[in-house]
């Protein structure tokens, strides 16, 4: 009797502390194979390693070995290098620090932490319940009876374009739970708050699950941090589960990383959708009208990958999947300099084939162009299955970035500047995108005229652009103004050759007394505005809002510069390294002498 309690209570305890999830990996390490035969595989079958980073597999692998599977390499001369000496040890120390970090961290923000599988569930609601366009979906349920949830979001209307995007159909790879619940969180959020996002929404249905795998998930939190599969019995056999991403019925046990043995983490089932999982998310899927997209994420290895994923041939629809998956690729790289891969099949080497995936099957099936994203890390050395939670907010937004480019591409619009009076105007854009310089800010400028000649510019493209409008506050002083083509505005014979100020232009100006103009208009953005000037002489405008030293603002034209001058005869010439003007200054406008048309930017302000 006592036996028994104090069995159940260290039972208890392990339970409480949560840290069965390393058991399995006692006596084990982590190491990385220089390269991996086909007859080195094979031998290791019977050892029961577990490989980890796609990327590197078939190049230099990562894996989790045993002693004896250690053994085995040391007798056979193989060499590796070793990147965890004790596994259990560091799951534990790991497990450890994010939970005392959990009360410091658990109020900040959702995303601070891991997740469980019920803390999620709670989170979809909340999402539901907050979001007019945002219901509950529930697909059906796991092996274990565990519901699988998501999210679609809605605006209504039949037949619209959708997306569906998915976590955790591997149970260890747990950034894509949090990156997934962050998309659909962030979606509903910017649908209030942003017009862009509103737009989007207005025209795709999106639907999100972020855990198809709840067994596994579950799994692996309680009692096997690096499980995989689903939490199936395989009859007739001791070892449990099916490869979700094996199950799916295109090229289903094809040769590409596939496994019949039910002891293998890429075991394929006894039949195209023989998980349950597989089956519900089929029926579902298959039940959306109009499914045009489909990301499956995983992690680790930072990349994006398009259809084919069991061959290297192209799809019929190549051309579209580079196109995307260059954007999407593009969009998750830019948002923290974070570098992505993006290829199709085998990525050019940076992974292997497979066969009976979920997205081949979403575009063989379904239609749809189904991607696969790898999430952060890139490599095992970069946290692996445990990217650092520190990071969490960083992969959701690079995921939320990419699924933005397949929601973009669903809706069949081509997002830019529709303002036509706008410098960055795109005559393809279909949509505003929010980005014209000309709505950028309000604007005004006050600039000083003194008496006799002067050069003046603006860095305000002014509501009334005419030269009469602008230049009315000093009409009674003035005598001449004249643009860089050497053409007039004469307000005593009532003769404007001039017509309108060009933005980025400069005008020579002489006044009988001095005076303010005051200009009024929108402000322009120096670093996206082009300055276009011609070889020979030019009348340039400076279009920063605060001085700024010569030799910096014009540094990427000036193998091109003869000379720059003030309208007072202060000269640049970097032929002689001679600056006499020093800084730039808003309000002032300069001559310069060119060896060929030039094209630049000025810095921002
Ligand atoms: O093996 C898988 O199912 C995926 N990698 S993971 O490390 N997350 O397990 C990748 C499958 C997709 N492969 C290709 N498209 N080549
Ligand atoms: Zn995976």
């Amino acid at each position: 009797m006592k036996k028994t309690l104090s069995i159940i209570v260290l039972f208890v305890f392990i339970q409480v502390n949560g840290q069965n999830n390393s058991l399995p990996y006692d006596n084990t390490s982590v190491i990385k194979l220089e390269s991996l035969t086909p007859e080195m595989e094979t031998a290791l079958t019977i050892y029961d390693v577990t490989y980890l980073s796609c990327r590197s597999h078939s190049a230099s692998p990562e894996l989790i070995v045993n002693e004896e599977a250690k053994r085995w390499l040391n007798t056979n001369g193989v060499a590796y290098e070793i990147l965890v000496d004790d596994l259990k040890q560091k799951i534990d120390q790991e497990y450890e620090y994010m939970r005392s970090m959990r009360p410091q961290r658990d109020g900040a923000d959702w995303y601070a932490i891991y997740r469980t599988y019920d803390e999620v569930q709670d989170k979809l609601a909340e999402i539901a319940g907050n979001s007019t366009i945002a219901t509950i979906i529930d697909l059906g349920d796991s092996y274990e009876n565990r519901s699988i949830k998501g999210i679609k979001l809605s605006t209504g209307g039949t037949n619209k374009p959708a997306v569906f995007f998915n976590g955790c159909q591997h149970a260890r790879e747990w950034v894509t739970v949090m990156a997934t619940t962050y998309l659909v969180d962030q979606l509903a959020q910017n649908y209030v708050d942003d017009e862009l996002t509103r737009s989007l929404l207005e025209m795709v249905d999106v639907y999100v699950v972020p855990i198809v795998n709840p067994d596994g998930y579950v799994y692996s939190h309680t009692t096997d941090r690096y499980w995989r599969k689903n939490r199936q019995i395989n009859p007739g056999s001791s070892y449990v589960g099916t490869d979700l991403n094996r199950n799916w019925d295109i090229d289903w046990n094809g040769g590409a990383s596939t496994s019949t043995l039910p002891s293998s983490d890429i075991y394929v089932g006894t039949a195209p959708f023989s998980a349950p999982e597989t089956q519900v998310l089929k029926n579902y899927m298959e039940s959306i009208p109009n499914l045009r997209g489909h990301l499956d994420i995983h992690s680790y290895s930072a990349l994006v990958l398009g259809p084919w994923g069991y061959t290297n041939n192209p799809t019929p629809d190549h051309e579209q999947v580079v196109t995307l998956g260059n954007a999407m690729n593009d969009a998750i790289t830019n948002t923290h300099d974070y570098p992505f891969t993006f290829g199709i099949g085998d990525a050019n080497g940076s992974i292997y084939l497979a066969s009976g995936t979920m997205p081949d099957w979403s575009y063989d099936g379904l239609g749809a162009l189904g991607f696969t994203y790898e999430l952060r890390p890139d490599s095992w050395t970069g946290g692996g299955f445990e990217l650092p939670e520190s990071q969490i907010l960083d992969a959701s937004e690079e995921n939320y970035n990419g699924a933005m480019e397949m929601i973009i591409w669903a809706a069949d619009i081509q997002l830019g500047c529709t303002d036509p009076t706008a410098s960055n105007y795109d005559p393809e854009a279909t949509t505003d995108d929010g980005s014209c310089d000309v709505n950028s800010s309000d604007g005004s400028q006050t600039i000083a005229l003194p008496q006799g000649w002067y050069i003046f510019s603006t860095y305000v493209h002014p509501e009334s652009p005419s030269m009469e409008q602008l230049l009315a506050p000093v009409v009674h002083s003035l005598i001449i103004a004249k643009n860089g083509a050497g053409l007039a505005y004469l307000p005593d014979w009532d003769f404007n050759g001039i017509g309108n100020l060009v933005d980025g232009q400069a005008y020579q100006v002489k006044l009988s007394s001095a005076g303010d103009l005051d200009i009024t208009g929108t402000k322009i953005m120096p670093e996206t505005f082009v300055m276009n000037l011609d070889e020979g002489w030019n009348m340039f405008a400076y279009l920063r809002d605060s001085s700024g030293d010569l030799t910096e603002m014009l540094a990427s034209i000036h193998d091109q510069i003869h000379i720059v001058k003030t309208f007072d005869g202060l000269a640049y010439l970097p032929d002689w390294d001679f600056n006499g003007i020093g800084n730039l200054e808003p309000g002032k406008g300069y001559q310069i002498k060119l060896s060929t048309a030039v094209s630049f930017s000025y810095p921002e302000n």
